[in-house]
């Protein structure tokens, strides 16, 4: 648990009782703070009174004693429309932040990398830490990835926290200094929360806001949206100080993906370093994204390339995240519940071939363009949840779909048109968020791997 020196004798208030308020809650007691914790949810208030801690009806406080509100990441505070509560603690002049606010505002040896992105940091900031493992370095993995920032152990000088950071965090950390910035991708997600694209963008901008003077920023040229914080960047802190990443084009300087192979040109001395084609795990382009920043990462820490390759090749992958689940006779299934947005969806259905597809949830968005170049290999899909009727209006034109009632009828319709076919890809991925049928998308993904692991061989 990191130590909190920022708000010992002070009053706080913790709204939120999930992974956050309940890691921040613990860290804020341990250094003597004045907590005040509350959640709107009686079963997470009854847990949170399991997990010993004292509940503070916030509803009922004077907020002009208090100077600080830490709010977990998904409870809004200023779009679809503020919290009703946060609203009041607006009005008497209260800060709000996040739990790596806390983090930042120690005076930590550790170096910080934060990555963030639209897709595939998680699998990034997990593949970075299984780098810096096998080179045996001393680090803690955290944040977004489930692991909340306050969590995680105390390091010492020679030590490094890697931190996938989220929008929403993204939003509430105005002391955070990074030494390392990764930026992956920008396409749209989360709109209702930050009102539309800027202020997304804005919100992961503040990534590279977040820098230390001088330090490095690895930043993706894949979409119009990062290349022009890219050049905005540049203008402000120079070129120097940027690593290119491209799955799509050469990058001069930079890292980048041509044919399947993995260059390395950090030194303007292109070289070929792996050929991505070979691997089994880390399969597809988005994948070969994901290994071209954190090759940059390593790269930017002084781990070696034999190193940093041989951990790349022994990386197992992430569950829920196009995870290989079973194969029955040549009909293979995978699991990629965490694709909770189109364009997650659409880096599924490009890695993979003859596909029964299996889609829906709450939709996020109605704009499915970035789908349509990757429906070729689609055979089927298997509409599911609150979106069913709207994805099947979308898509019945171009593949057949199938309104299923649930999971599990879904995966057994898919199955018997599996079987037709004799060889065949069953993926979940859903383009969609869960919180329409399950609590959140591990629940989701751990339901269809359930129906799947139950399925008699025939
Ligand atoms: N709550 C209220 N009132 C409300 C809304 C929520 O009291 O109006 C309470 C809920 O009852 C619940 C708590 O707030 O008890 C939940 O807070 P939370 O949704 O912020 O969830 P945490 O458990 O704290 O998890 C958060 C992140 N969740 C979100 O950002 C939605 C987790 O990211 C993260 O792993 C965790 O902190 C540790 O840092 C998940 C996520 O979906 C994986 N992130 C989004 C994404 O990746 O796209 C941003």
């Amino acid at each position: 648990m990191i130590r909190i020196t920022s708000f010992a004798n002070k009053s706080i208030a913790v709204f939120g009782l999930g992974k956050t308020g309940i890691s921040s809650s613990r860290a804020l007691l341990e250094a003597k703070a004045n907590v005040l914790a509350w959640d709107d949810s009686v079963e997470a208030r009854s847990h949170a009174k399991s997990e010993g801690l004292k509940l503070t009806d916030l509803y009922r406080v004077e907020w002009n004693n208090i100077d600080t509100i830490l709010l977990s990441p998904g409870i809004p505070d200023r779009f679809p429309k503020p919290h009703p509560l946060v609203e009041r603690a607006k009005r008497s002049g209260c800060e709000i932040i996040c739990d790596i606010e806390l983090l930042a505002r120690e005076t930590l040896k550790p170096r910080i990398i934060g990555i963030t992105g639209t897709n595939g940091k998680s699998t990034t900031t997990a593949l970075i830490g299984h780098i810096f493992s096998q080179s045996n370095k001393k680090y803690q993995i955290g944040g977004n990835f489930g692991i909340p920032a306050l969590d995680l152990e105390i390091l010492d000088q020679s030590g490094t926290y890697i931190l996938e950071l989220s929008s929403y965090q993204l939003e509430r950390v105005p002391s955070l200094l990074l030494d390392l910035a990764i930026l992956m991708n920008i396409s749209p997600d989360h709109l209702d929360r930050h009102n539309g694209m800027e202020g997304y963008i804005n919100a992961k901008r503040n990534i590279l806001n977040s820098l230390k003077p001088n330090s490095k920023a690895i930043i993706g040229m894949d979409d119009g949206f990062c290349r022009a914080i890219c050049l905005e960047h540049m203008v402000k802190m120079g070129g120097d100080n940027i690593i290119p990443v491209s799955i799509k084009n050469r990058v001069p300087g930079g890292v980048y993906v041509d044919d399947g192979l993995l260059f390395d040109d950090i030194e303007n001395n292109a070289k070929v370093v792996l050929d991505l084609r070979d691997l089994t795990i880390l399969r597809g382009t988005h994948n070969w994204q994901n290994i071209a920043f954190a090759y940059a990462a390593s790269k930017m820490w002084g781990i070696s390339e034999q190193d940093t390759l041989a951990a790349i090749k022994s990386f197992s992958g992430l569950e829920h995240r196009q995870n290989f689940v079973r194969k029955l006779g040549s009909i293979e299934f995978i699991n990629d519940s965490k694709a909770t947005n189109i364009e997650a969806a659409a880096r599924a259905l490009e890695a993979n071939s003859k596909i029964l597809w299996i889609a829906g949830g709450r939709l996020k968005e109605n704009n499915i363009d970035a789908l349509l170049p990757f429906l070729g290999e689609v055979l089927h899909v298997y509409l599911i949840g609150e979106a069913a009727e709207a994805l099947s209006n979308l898509l019945d034109k171009i593949v057949p779909t199938t309104i299923c009632n649930n999971m599990d009828d879904a995966v057994n319709i898919a199955y018997i048109a599996a079987l037709e076919k004799k060889s065949a890809t069953v993926l979940l991925s859903p383009a969609c968020s869960s919180f329409d049928q399950y609590k959140n998308f591990e629940e989701r993904g751990d339901a269809f791997c359930s129906i799947v692991k139950k399925l008699e061989d025939r």
